[in-house]
């Protein structure tokens, strides 16, 4: 009998669901603590999506590193382990990050809710690639899922890039970095997924590790610079 080869494990990646259980709880800690004493609409609902983001995320991670979530899927003729608490994370996070940026920029209400509504498209279809059994039909959910990035990309660099250069200078130049930071972390994860997940070209834990940090950097360095930045300095009560 051939014992099926194992191409993805919750063994060997569990290090890294430790460490991103770690992480983003002291994150989320520190944002909710820090918004404590915020007093505008506008600062007070930035803090709250950026503390919100990684204690999701902190959930998740614990479920991972439990082994809570794990599904298995027969693909290239052998079984992969996947954890789907890795897109339940994703599907309340990245609509909440989105939700940030836009509450941060003062963004149209309507702007907003089209770039949610691609982004859960987004998230829906890349289960779909990643829970599919056939090959070709991974890369195909996974090219329609790339298709809503591209909108959602479309939203956060234009769409929203139109509306914040409307607003104050301090605003505007934040908003400058967020843009970076999120075109480039973002663009990283179909990447990863198509090394990791799709081809598998990495070992189970490189693949945890590396979403692991992209978690970190999308979700602890969205809140740092958004909640640093100049146009919400002042919103605090004063001792
Ligand atoms: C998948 C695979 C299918 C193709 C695409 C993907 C995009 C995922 C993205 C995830 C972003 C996650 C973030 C989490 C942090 O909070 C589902 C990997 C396009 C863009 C920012």
């Amino acid at each position: 009998t051939t014992v099926p080869a194992v191409i993805g494990t919750t063994g060997p990646g569990s290090i890294w669901f430790a460490v991103g259980t770690v992480v983003m709880g002291v994150a989320a800690l520190y944002f909710a603590v820090r918004g404590r004493r915020v007093e505008t609409p506008r600062a007070r609902g930035v803090h709250v999506v950026a503390a919100l983001v990684p204690a999701v995320a902190c959930g998740a991670y614990l479920a991972m590193a439990l082994g809570v979530g794990v599904a298995e899927v027969a693909v290239r003729g052998g079984t992969l382990r996947l954890h789907w608490a890795r897109y339940a994370d994703w599907l309340f996070t990245t609509p909440l990050l989105l939700i940030g940026l836009g509450l941060f920029v003062g963004a149209e209400r309507e702007t907003l809710f089209g770039a949610v509504a691609a982004d859960v498209f987004m998230i829906v279809t890349g289960v779909a690639a990643t829970l599919s059994g056939v090959p070709a039909y991974r890369y195909v959910w996974w090219g329609i899922s790339t298709v809503a990035f591209l909108c959602v990309l479309y939203f956060v660099v234009v769409a929203l890039g139109q509306e914040a250069r409307d607003r104050d200078a301090a605003t505007w130049s934040t908003f400058a970095s967020l843009r970076v930071l999120i075109g480039a972390s973002w663009t990283a994860y179909p990447v990863w997924w198509l090394v990791g997940t799709g081809v598998g070209l990495v070992s189970p834990s490189v693949e945890a590790f590396g979403f692991t940090l992209l978690d970190t950097v999308a979700k602890v360095g969205f809140g740092l610079l958004v909640l640093h930045s100049p146009a919400l300095a002042g919103s605090e009560t004063p001792d």
